[in-house]
């Protein structure tokens, strides 16, 4: 099938490029050992090869002179690579050397050049030197071992099913080539909640069904870590407490640890979700996160692990009419006093924004508060809140706008991507997390064009510098070929597609006018009397969060000076998050001359007129793409419009009864 090949299609190439190409390729050696991941790159240029241009490459471990591809080892001290990096040149006489100083680094500058295959571009004078700028591009499943997914939308678990482990492994090496030829190199495989069945993945009887899992990712370079439940050593190991500084469960770690390893050698590590939507953690024991992730960190230190410790803490039974315990200031709150504390192989993963992956956020505070403290960025590729995979959301414009804020965290040019990458306070253990959208549906993401949004997530944490529309253009043409309308087309649709989504949802950075539970739809009091701290404080004279230092909840005061004064004042303040830090009357005006409430009528009107336009374009792709993938998208395409109807139609409407302010156009709201 092919939306299951997603962007490594290997399409066959004729005419004058294959023609040209073709010497370059005739041959594949190598003077390394094979080695797994060695091995893997072979395989893939083998095969690709083959599908592409209709010979097979002939292989050889003994380095072949003249026109061929050779992949080699470089020196130790080679000082430009780093060891995930790569070199990729032509030779005078021909030879298209890819060097690493690790075998990764040569499989990553295999897929570099499949990629330029792909893309009909030139290689007879290729001069590449490519390190990624974040050392850990992880991935998070939220798997369970029941085979469902806490927030898939895409159908079940490609690692697990009715409690056992899916034996399918053709699929996961599949996976594991998608996730190396964008350059991840981590994966959790079960979910940050880890329930009853799930705590048990850390002993014998589970561990050999991880073992096999990790073998496959290995050999594509990515290493395989488990989330962790806190109170494991009373839930498995029949002791009183889970308290950290407890000798005993220090032991019961030592040996669950010291368990893992003898399976898995090169274990990434934990991942742990603590003291935060019913989970255990240390808080319960009067620890403090820092005791609760070192105590931890000293137990894989040995071998090499990591703690990957999440900052999404924060209390999920607040009184809504508290308008002062403000949940955006949780994550800050709770770890800004423990900057240093941790150990230098933990690592804070600390979402985008300050509350929970919606349409618009600004961004976490904590990312550039912390200094002495190695973190993740949190995105999430599965679309919870930006309609799970039934509607187009290209997120890459989004996360480009969040790696690229200025925090003023150590005067200009403190972006969010340098502390991501650890360049600004010089930290090693750095980089991205994201949960990812994959499920064993046929075409892995549910929407086809989603699997932009992992492609997208891979490309931009190895080198942020992409743009969204360069991303987009080596995405569809992977994808789906290189038809100039085709290329347009998608394009178009990919980069304004938040923007369309965020026109008829949740306005101005306010959030959270879902359905509670499962996130789907509109219901725009859902959560407004609830206990989850999620409000937009709408009444009859306005709407908005006031997060303000004078007169709100304080959050604005998380930020650095520049951006806490902007954040702080009414006519500074973004729009796009006017409602994230202020209350306003419906009447206030816009810098557009709108006011808040007709802004509001417009912008759901438009969202809907967009979401028909994709339809229309989308249309004209008939017959130059396969029909498969044209009637998957067409469909979704329909249903994304009815669904953006409702939302117009409930958001409008909820506003005109509050407000009672009519639409200066006269369409009908009711
Ligand atoms: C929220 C999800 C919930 C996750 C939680 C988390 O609704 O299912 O468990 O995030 O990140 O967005 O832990």
């Amino acid at each position: 099938v092919t939306s299951y090949k997603a962007w490594l299609q290997y399409s066959k190439s004729e005419g004058k490029y294959a023609k040209t190409v073709t010497p370059f390729l005739k041959t594949i050696s190598s003077s390394c050992d094979a080695s797994p991941v060695l091995w893997s790159a072979i395989e893939e240029l083998n095969q690709s090869i083959t599908q592409m241009f209709d010979f097979s490459p002939f292989i050889s471990f003994e380095v072949m002179s003249g026109k061929g591809v050779v992949l080699q080892l470089c020196s130790e001290s080679e000082t430009r690579l780093q060891d995930e990096g790569y070199m990729m040149y032509t030779e005078p006489n021909g030879q298209l050397i890819i060097s690493g100083k690790t075998e990764t680094g040569i499989l990553y500058g295999t897929f570099h050049l499949l990629r330029l295959l792909q893309m009909g571009k030139p290689i007879d004078k290729l001069n590449i030197i490519e390190n990624p700028a974040n050392s850990l591009r992880l991935l998070n499943h939220w798997d369970n071992i029941d085979g469902s997914i806490e927030r898939g939308y895409a159908g079940k678990s490609i690692f697990f099913e009715n409690d056992q482990f899916s034996q399918n492994y053709g699929r996961l090496k599949d996976y594991a080539r998608m996730l190396a030829s964008i350059g991840v190199n981590g994966i959790a495989i079960n979910n940050v909640n880890v329930h009853q069945l799930e705590t048990k993945l850390i002993t014998p009887e589970y561990l050999t069904g991880v073992e096999k899992i990790a073998a496959i990712f290995r050999a594509y370079g990515v290493k395989t870590f488990l989330s962790i439940n806190f109170a494991s050593p009373i839930e498995l190991g029949g002791l009183k407490t889970a308290d950290p500084l407890d000798e005993e469960v220090k032991r019961f770690w030592e040996h669950a640890i010291k368990t893992i390893y003898t399976h898995i050698p090169d274990f990434g590590g934990v991942v742990v979700k603590a003291d935060s939507e019913n989970r255990p953690g240390p808080f319960t024991y009067g620890r403090s996160q820092a005791e609760g992730a070192n105590m931890l960190a000293e137990i894989v230190a040995p071998y090499g692990g990591l703690v990957i410790w999440r900052c999404f803490v924060y209390n999920c039974h607040q009184d809504w009419r508290d308008r002062t315990t403000d949940r955006a200031k949780a994550a800050y709150d709770h770890f800004m006093p423990l900057d240093g504390d941790f150990h230098e192989n933990v690592v804070l993963q600390i979402k985008n924004g300050p509350m929970d992956f919606q349409v618009r956020e600004p961004v976490s505070p904590l990312l550039g508060g912390l200094k002495e403290t190695n973190q993740v960025i949190e995105f999430q590729i599965t679309q919870e809140y930006l309609g799970q995979q039934i509607h187009l959301v290209y997120l890459v414009p989004q996360w480009k706008e969040v790696l690229e804020f200025e925090t003023y965290a150590k005067g200009s040019g403190s972006t969010v991507k340098k502390i991501v990458s650890g360049e600004l306070y010089d930290r090693k253990n750095n980089g991205a997390a994201a949960v990812v959208n994959v499920g064993d549906d046929y075409n892995w993401t549910g929407h086809t064009l989603a699997q932009s949004n992992l492609y997208g997530y891979g490309r931009l944490m190895w080198s942020p510098e992409m743009t969204a529309e360069d991303i987009s253009n080596e995405w569809i043409t992977c994808t789906f070929g290189a038809d100039p309308l085709v290329l347009s087309t998608i394009k178009g649709m990919l980069l304004n597609s938040w923007t369309t989504y965020e026109n008829y949802t949740s306005p101005l950075g306010v959030g959270w006018m879902v359905n509670p539970g499962h996130h789907y739809g509109p219901n725009v009091d859902g959560y407004e009397y609830q206990a989850w701290g999620t409000y937009h404080f709408a009444d009859w004279k306005g709407l908005g969060v006031n997060r303000t230092m004078a007169t709100g909840t304080g959050f604005s005061g998380q930020y650095y000076q520049k951006n806490a004064e902007k954040y702080e004042s009414l006519t500074d303040c973004p729009e796009e998050l006017l409602l994230f830090f202020h209350y306003v009357p419906y009447s206030y005006v816009l810098s557009s001359g709108k006011t808040v409430i007709q802004h509001i009528y417009d912008t759901h009107f438009a969202g809907v007129e967009q979401v028909e336009q994709y339809r229309q374009q989308w249309k004209q792709l008939q017959g130059r793409i396969d029909k498969k993938r044209f009637d998957d998208v067409a469909t979704k395409l329909d249903i994304q419009f009815e669904h953006a109807k409702e939302w117009r139609d409930i958001v409008n409407t909820y506003f005109y009864r509050k407000s009672g302010i009519d639409d200066q156009h006269n369409r009908p709201i009711y």
